[in-house]
């Protein structure tokens, strides 16, 4: 498998909780690189653009008012197969659902407040990552 790129967010539940670095420790004991990373305070307007697509879902409103509610940490993610790798990393949507030492099992409160987001495909990574990070941004 090549290596490929995907975007992560660290959400504000987790960075509330200090736990940038206990995340960052799962993301490279799994073998994934960080090669690009900003905390940043997310406006309404990045919010509801990168989550454009579930804009016809009830918990839009809510998702929105979440990942604008404290500093997110922005991330580029690099390795062997990244974006399925980091997906298995970060385990189910719902933490209920996790496995054992994914991310979400280990750290995510609910299914919205759940500690991390990370591309599902090839495509949304490169149009994620754009979305937050130049090219001299990302170093590998
Ligand atoms: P994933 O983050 O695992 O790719 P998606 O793409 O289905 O999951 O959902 C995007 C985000 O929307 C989730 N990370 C979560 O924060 C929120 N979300 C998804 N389903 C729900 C739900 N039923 N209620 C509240 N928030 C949800």
């Amino acid at each position: 498998m090549a290596v490929q790129r995907t975007f992560s967010i660290i959400k504000p539940d987790a960075t509330e909780r200090n736990l940038t670095g206990a995340v960052n420790a799962v993301i490279e004991q799994a073998g994934l690189r960080i090669v690009g990373q900003r905390r940043i305070q997310m406006t309404e307007g990045q919010a509801q653009r990168f989550y454009a697509v579930h804009s016809e879902r009830p918990f839009f409103g809510e998702l929105v008012e979440f990942m604008t509610s404290g500093p997110v940490v922005v991330q580029v993610l690099e390795g062997e197969n990244a974006v399925a790798k980091y997906r298995e990393v970060m385990g189910a949507t719902n933490p209920a659902d996790a496995a054992d030492g994914t991310i979400r099992k280990l750290y995510a409160k609910s299914i919205g407040e759940n500690s991390v987001h990370g591309s599902d495909s090839d495509e949304n990574a490169a149009l994620e990552i754009a979305q937050f990070f130049s090219e001299a941004d990302i170093v590998g």
